[in-house]
């Protein structure tokens, strides 16, 4: 069965890291009640919820993708690019530890877990404000022993490589060509966003079903177009903060 690590909102969500959009204020209790449907959600496509208590002193620790890579074999706890987001690693290593080895990045490398896409064993990291070489090359080490391959991707405009390019099919991403060069993935089917939505690529699929903000309707009807099983849910004050729905939860059986 799939379990679904997520962390409820933090009361302090509006004074969250923010690189490439405005602050607006976030409706604490919208946020709130958007987060819970998500999880519904979540359980609804067969994930069993470990939910944790909020953080209130780490405004963005809702974000748990950031803060972990969990494959089959180990979980690699990171290290965030940045400083605000350093201490939610620790509530996640203990949330990890009854089900994988934990191994953790250390100085001087960043890494959030938004920057690496996992397709099979191949691991695609960008290379972003958040995550560095020096991340790189640590996985590399990590996990060379268990066959994965770790490549570097550039990206820009955008906070992290899965604002750019996620999966959403066995044979399928989802992609925004200005921000990330699509040659990186010459073997895979390409769905782009509709250029009115830029922010619109980041998808999270599980199992077969794709979970999309409502955030994004042009891009949202292109998925289904092609044959996509679209879950939308709504997720408007988590992207005020900078997050969409991969950000949300850590995923692993
Ligand atoms: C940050 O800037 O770190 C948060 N406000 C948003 C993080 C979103 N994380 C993600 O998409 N993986």
């Amino acid at each position: 069965m799939l379990k679904a690590i997520t962390r409820a909102v933090s009361p302090t969500i509006g004074e969250c890291e923010l690189t490439h959009l405005d602050r607006q204020p976030v409706d604490f209790d919208l946020a709130q009640r958007q987060h819970g449907a998500y999880e519904t959600l979540l359980a609804a496509l067969g994930c069993e919820l470990i939910g944790l208590p909020p953080e209130p002193a780490l405004p963005d620790a809702v974000f748990v993708e950031d803060t972990a890579l969990v494959l089959d074999e180990l979980a690699i706890i990171t290290r965030p690019g940045a400083m605000s987001r350093r201490g939610e690693t620790v509530s996640i290593a203990r949330a990890l530890a009854p089900y994988r080895r934990l191994h953790h990045l250390q100085a001087p490398a960043t890494l959030d877990g938004g920057d690496v896409l996992r397709l099979g064993r191949e691991l695609y990291v960008g290379l972003s404000g958040r995550s560095n070489l020096e991340a790189i090359e640590q996985l590399r080490r990590m996990l060379h022993p268990w066959g994965y391959t770790v490549h570097p991707v550039q990206v820009s405009g955008c906070l992290h490589l899965k604002s750019a390019v996620t999966q959403v099919a066995t044979d399928t991403l989802l992609l925004n060509p200005a921000w990330v060069e699509p040659q990186h993935f010459a073997n895979w089917r390409i769905i782009t966003v509709d250029r009115n939505e830029p922010a619109a690529a980041n998808a999270l699929l599980v199992s077969e079903t794709v979970i999309y903000p409502a955030s994004y309707p042009a891009t949202g009807r292109r998925l289904a177009e092609h044959g996509i099983e679209v879950r939308v849910v709504d997720v408007s004050e988590l992207i005020k903060a900078e997050g969409a729905v991969t950000c949300c939860s850590l995923i692993f059986s």
